[in-house]
């Protein structure tokens, strides 16, 4: 069965793009662009309602949000490609509990970040240094954790690549390669040794060749 994956250009559908590469599945793309609004159609909402991507088609099947997309499609496939979970019972509850850190504590003030650095200028609505600055202090300390954690494991979840790691690219790409603060990344030394060993991943790798970031 080939997975349909809907508006793979933009930043949160990368995610499912790598977690479908690193699961080696079958997939076909279906663009949606946002710019004409492509997402707000009434056809679209009926399989998104909130009009966001990405959205996936597994036969008839439809699911949204990437972080529960890479949950079920790790999960399905559990027994080709890479192990995205974790083996044991114990190894899945870190997965998890990095996953969500990275939702709950990594992802928001970054968002934040990158509407007001990099997509303020472009979309036309005021770029706020408040907003930014109270950003980059939330991260920092964000990140100052993770540097404690990788001086002690490999990954995020232990010795093991898994969704938990995954989930930091489609936006950790715009914080090192297009807000101008890599710094943030290079200052920490497991950090960034750790952002250059998942972001080289072929996975990604290919991920970036098939589909370039909208800016
Ligand atoms: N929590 C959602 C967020 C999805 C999301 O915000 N996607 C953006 C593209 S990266 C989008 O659809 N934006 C269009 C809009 O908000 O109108 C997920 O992880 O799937």
């Amino acid at each position: 069965m080939v997975v349909k994956v809907y508006g793979p250009t933009y930043a949160a559908p990368k995610g499912v793009v790598m977690c479908l590469i690193e699961k080696e599945i079958e997939f076909e793309s279906v663009p949606v662009d946002l710019s004409k609004g492509e997402n707000k159609t009434p056809e679209f909402l009926k399989i998104q309602p909130f009009g966001k991507i990405p959205v996936i088609q597994d036969g008839d099947y439809t699911l949204y949000e990437s972080r529960a997309i890479n949950r079920y499609l790790a999960e399905k496939y559990k027994n080709q490609g890479t192990e995205l979970l974790g083996k044991t019972i114990e190894e899945r509850g870190l997965v998890e509990q990095w996953l969500e850190v990275e939702a709950q504590n990594f992802h928001p003030p970054l968002h934040k970040l990158v509407l007001h650095v990099l997509f303020a200028p472009i979309r036309g609505f005021p770029s706020d240094p408040k907003v930014i600055e109270e950003s980059e202090v939330k991260l920092l300390k964000v990140l100052d954790i993770y540097e404690e954690r990788l001086s002690k494991s490999k990954y995020l979840a232990g010795d093991f690549f898994s969704l938990a790691d995954l989930s930091h690219l489609p936006f950790g790409y715009y914080l090192v390669n297009q807000t101008g603060r890599e710094n943030l990344v290079r200052e920490r030394k497991h950090v960034s040794a750790w952002w250059d060993d998942i972001s080289t991943r072929p996975s990604w790798q290919k991920v970036l060749q098939l589909y370039k970031y909208p800016v």
